[in-house]
């Protein structure tokens, strides 16, 4: 019987009706593409990562969709904090829905003046520090650099006492899950979301003899097919290092409710789809909603705590 099925959960004292959410940057850049999101199944949505200032990001072709997924090089084109923070305000918790703010300074101080506003601001609900985009030409990924980003969360929690998530760089060694961690169960961090795109892929295309997009000669994040392992890799990696006070938020390579399934038994609280999501628009909370229903429903599952966190090893 799917009416018993719940697909409800929550971050902290924030509920969701549905887990799922589009990933920062799809479909998420004007209030028109934010609105569709948050009137579909999804359980809310979020924002294009914000810096204090509109900008335009880089040149196009800038980003490529491929058969097993995709490669962008946006370089963080958004409309700027204020128009953001002004839509999360307007429309968080209507209609049970929760905004999701992400910010992505190109500096510490770039991010602490937008957690001010934030902070002053009549918003109430999650804020997502992003610290790992990949395509700012010159500008690292702050996520790789642990003294950095204890650097930036002691100078936020010096004011921020709003809920913030982090948005994470995908890990590939022991040592990064091990460090990483360390650094996050010493702050009051809420929740964080794995994985940023795996930066500065390369697509070819034999055909033409050239790469595909144009910014910083070709180098891109990948997402889709391409990066689903080592997604949930980092979400079953840190949940198994994290407070269980910190929730996390699975994304990378979600395009099947199966997807969202083993994401949710790696111990995602919450996923996002990205690049799936890019392709078919909102009705793909809906079929995906659907399909995970009806695994559950094969299995005997009502709720996701009944498999959350359960993988079992061999
Ligand atoms: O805008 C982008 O180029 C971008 C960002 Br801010 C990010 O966090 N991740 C990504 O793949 N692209």
């Amino acid at each position: 019987m799917q009416t018993k099925i719940s697909l409800a959960s929550h971050i902290g004292d924030y509920k969701f009706d549905n887990l799922l959410l589009n990933a920062a940057g799809v479909r998420c850049s004007t209030t028109d593409e934010l609105e569709k999101t948050l009137d579909s199944m999804a359980g809310g949505c979020v924002t294009k990562s914000a810096t204090p200032e509109e900008r335009a990001g880089n040149e196009s072709p800038r980003m490529k969709a491929l058969p097993l997924g995709s490669i962008n090089s946006m370089g963080l084109p958004n409309h700027g904090i204020d128009y953001y923070l002004k839509f999360a305000e307007e429309n968080q918790g209507q209609n049970g829905k929760q905004v999701i703010l992400s910010v992505a300074g190109l500096s510490i101080d770039q991010n602490i003046e937008m957690l001010k506003k934030v902070q002053e601001s009549a918003f109430d609900g999650l804020t997502e520090l992003n610290l790992s985009c990949p395509n700012v030409a010159g500008k690292s990924q702050v996520g790789y650099d642990f003294d950095a980003v204890r650097d930036v969360l002691t100078a936020t929690f010096k004011f921020f006492k709003k809920p913030l998530g982090l948005k994470l760089p995908p890990y590939f060694d022991f040592n990064q899950f091990n460090g990483i961690s360390e650094v996050l169960n010493d702050f009051p961090v809420t929740y964080i979301n794995v994985i940023n795109s795996i930066g500065n892929g390369l697509v070819v295309d034999p055909e033409t003899e050239s790469v595909v997009i144009k910014p910083k000669g070709g180098f891109g994040g990948l997402g889709g097919d391409y990066v689903k392992p080592t997604a949930l890799a980092n979400v079953r990696a840190l949940r198994q290092r994290l407070d269980p006070r910190i929730s996390i938020i699975g994304t990378g390579g979600i395009k099947s409710g199966m997807d969202v399934f083993e994401h949710v038994l790696c111990g995602a609280d919450l996923v996002q789809i990205g690049t799936a999501f890019g392709y078919e628009g909102t009705p793909i909370f809906e079929r995906i909603s659907k399909e995970l229903e009806e695994i559950m429903d094969k299995k005997g599952y009502q709720t996701l705590d009944d498999f959350r966190g359960k993988l079992k090893t061999i």
